[in-house]
């Protein structure tokens, strides 16, 4: 009987009536993506991203967050699919049914590589959405204008990413559909988060605490560890395809 994680890890996905992957923002790092944490690079360093993506960063400056946005919607637009995304969206297209993707990730990647059973649980950068309570107004983006603010056609608050800030309710019917899956997934395959986020990391526990063999991939250690039943130590695009494609081969 084989001891190897990889070999172990793999079978328990082949096994699996219902793998979940759980992603963050790791999963696109080697699309040229940076993490959420490292977003304030280059002009950007400093400032805060924790502030820029929060309704009082943007009540604070207004320009200033919708510029935050336009420049990282314009890497994101330019950014390609790497081998972990499309991995996954591979082992969709072999195993329609059997797997669902919960992403932490407003960058759209999984469904540019393929994949349609994608949970969005912060949005997506690709549309922007009436900022006021009161109206649920939602447009797509045109990725070829420049940088502009914009009020609502309906209602005349100031339009925003459609993405989940700190201190905001995660979309009702995403969140279910996520909570709902972890509690019956045999495999969660964790990529790429750092764990910080709530409720969002909660679901590891949710599947655990319903039976799921755990596995997480992140280069550095996380809070969500110790629910692990292996841990892979290695970046997303090396490591998630050794972990799926073989499925996808023997179909
Ligand atoms: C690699 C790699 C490679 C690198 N391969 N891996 C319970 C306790 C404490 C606090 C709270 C709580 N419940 C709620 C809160 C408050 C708050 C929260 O969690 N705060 C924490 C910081 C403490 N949560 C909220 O506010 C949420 N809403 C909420 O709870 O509503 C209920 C409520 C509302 C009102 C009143 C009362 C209750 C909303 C959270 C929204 C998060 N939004 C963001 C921004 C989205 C838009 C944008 O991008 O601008 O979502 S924040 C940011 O964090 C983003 C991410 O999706 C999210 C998670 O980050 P992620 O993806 O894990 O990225 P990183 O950068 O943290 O980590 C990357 C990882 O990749 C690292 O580990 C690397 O090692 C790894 N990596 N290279 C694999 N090659």
């Amino acid at each position: 009987m084989t001891t190897d994680p990889l070999t172990i890890a793999r079978e328990k996905i082949g096994c699996a009536d219902l793998l979940v992957t759980f992603s963050g923002a790791g999963l696109s790092t080697e699309s040229g993506i940076p993490t959420f944490r490292d977003a304030s690079t280059g002009l950007w360093a400093n400032y805060d991203p924790a502030k820029l993506a929060s309704q009082e960063g943007f009540q604070a400056d207004r320009r200033l967050v919708i510029e935050w946005y336009g420049s990282r919607r314009k890497m994101i637009a330019e950014a390609p699919p790497n081998p972990a995304h499309i991995a996954i969206a591979d082992f969709e297209t072999w195993h329609p049914g059997r797997i669902v993707n919960i992403t932490q990730n407003i960058d759209g990647l999984l469904q540019r590589a393929g994949a349609s059973s994608v949970l969005e649980l912060h949005g997506t950068l690709f549309e922007d959405r009436c900022n006021s309570p009161h109206c649920s107004h939602r447009q797509p983006v045109d990725l070829d204008e420049e940088v502009v603010l914009v009020d609502c056609p309906r209602c005349g608050a100031p339009m925003r990413p459609a993405v989940v800030w700190f201190g905001e309710m995660l979309p009702q019917d995403v969140w279910r559909q996520s909570d709902q899956a972890c509690r019956r997934c045999d495999v969660l395959l964790v990529i790429g988060t750092s764990g910080a986020v709530y409720p969002a990391a909660g679901l590891v526990d949710v599947a655990k605490a319903h039976g799921a063999s755990v596995i997480i991939v992140n280069p550095e250690p996380t809070p969500l560890d110790h629910l692990a039943d292996a841990v892979f130590h290695e970046p997303a695009a090396r490591i998630v395809p050794g972990l799926l494609e073989d499925h996808n081969a023997a179909g």
